[in-house]
């Protein structure tokens, strides 16, 4: 590694999944994340060689490290809303404990912009693709594991292709959104600007996590450079009572990509969150992400050191 690490450490035998873990497979990376039953769980996306579009597979573990996945694909490309979704991948995992349902957020990705779906299943056995919940271009759907106020809630990325690339503001921002019945969203309130060079370009959330301190979300932000965009880790804190409002966040990043396998594979340079598991008696965050778009990777942290890098703007 050229870098100290901040925030989030390496697991030394990464990657923990790598495409030759699946045969068959070029790519298996980016992966939604969840505790069911005592098992880790991690929605990971699989690329076959000489297969255009990804499907979404189980991939289950005793201790989080060591996993299998299962053969079956768990969710592949939808047509249930005449909606051609040619690269589905990015799925967010979250565990509403009150109706017992792991919903599952993506975005769905077409000729006409990317639009976000919503999906459901109670086992990880079986899957329904329940509806379009976003129009393009609508990207890094996540919804909050409870309701606030009657409302359910989730974050996402819209975002513009007009204007010079990479400008700035005209990219990807954060924001709030509210729902009743999870089907149609409004009182739509920008969130969160890029704040950094490393986020310059854009930035896009995971599922919040609960926390005494306020919303934990890990985000990815993405900074540019001449050779290509560059993916990093970050995190910020929302009001437990009013998410719409940012309490703190990280000045830093708390992984940028620095191993072998960040940098080598399908799309360089990127590390990439759809979500994190928090082990609360043990003050830990673990982090499985996306290396270049190719394998999967732990990183773990103190959970407490990264509520105080957000307070206090690291
Ligand atoms: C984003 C998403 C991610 C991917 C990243 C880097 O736009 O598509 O799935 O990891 O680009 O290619």
């Amino acid at each position: 590694m050229l870098r100290e690490e901040f925030g989030l450490k390496r697991y030394e035998g990464n990657p923990i999944i790598r495409p030759a873990d699946f045969p068959g497979a070029d790519a298996v990376f980016n992966c939604g994340q969840t505790m069911y039953k005592g098992k880790t769980i991690l929605l990971v996306a699989v690329v076959l060689k000489g297969e255009f579009c990804p499907r979404m597979h189980v991939a289950e573990s005793e201790d989080g490290i060591n996993f299998t996945i299962r053969p079956e694909p768990f969710i592949t490309r939808s047509d249930k809303f005449g909606y051609y979704d040619h690269w589905p991948i990015d799925p967010r995992i979250t565990y509403m404990e009150d109706e017992d349902v792991y919903y599952i957020m993506r975005p769905a990705n077409s000729a006409s912009g990317c639009a976000a779906i919503l999906g459901r299943t109670k086992d990880f056995e079986t899957y329904e693709d329940v509806e379009i919940i976003a129009l393009p271009s609508n990207r890094v759907p996540c919804l909050f594991p409870a309701k606030i106020d009657g409302s359910y809630v989730r974050l996402d990325r819209p975002y513009s292709l007009v204007g010079p690339p990479h400008n700035n503001n005209q990219m990807g921002h954060i924001w709030i959104s509210y729902s009743p019945d999870l089907i149609h969203w409004g009182r739509h309130r920008h969130l969160i600007a890029p704040w950094s060079n490393w986020n310059d370009v854009k930035i896009g959330p995971t599922p919040p996590v609960k926390t005494d301190a306020g919303w934990l979300v890990l985000i990815h932000g993405v900074g540019n450079s001449c050779t290509g965009m560059r993916y990093h880790v970050g995190a910020m804190l929302l009001d437990l009572d009013d998410p719409s409002k940012v309490v703190g966040k990280a000045e830093s990043y708390l992984l940028c990509p620095d191993a072998k396998y960040e940098f080598m594979g399908r799309v360089p340079n990127v590390v990439f969150p759809c979500g994190f598991i928090v082990d609360p008696e043990q003050d830990r965050v673990r982090l499985y992400y996306g290396g270049a778009d190719t394998c999967i990777a732990l990183a773990t942290g103190s959970l407490s050191e990264i509520i105080d890098i957000c307070r206090k703007g690291l």
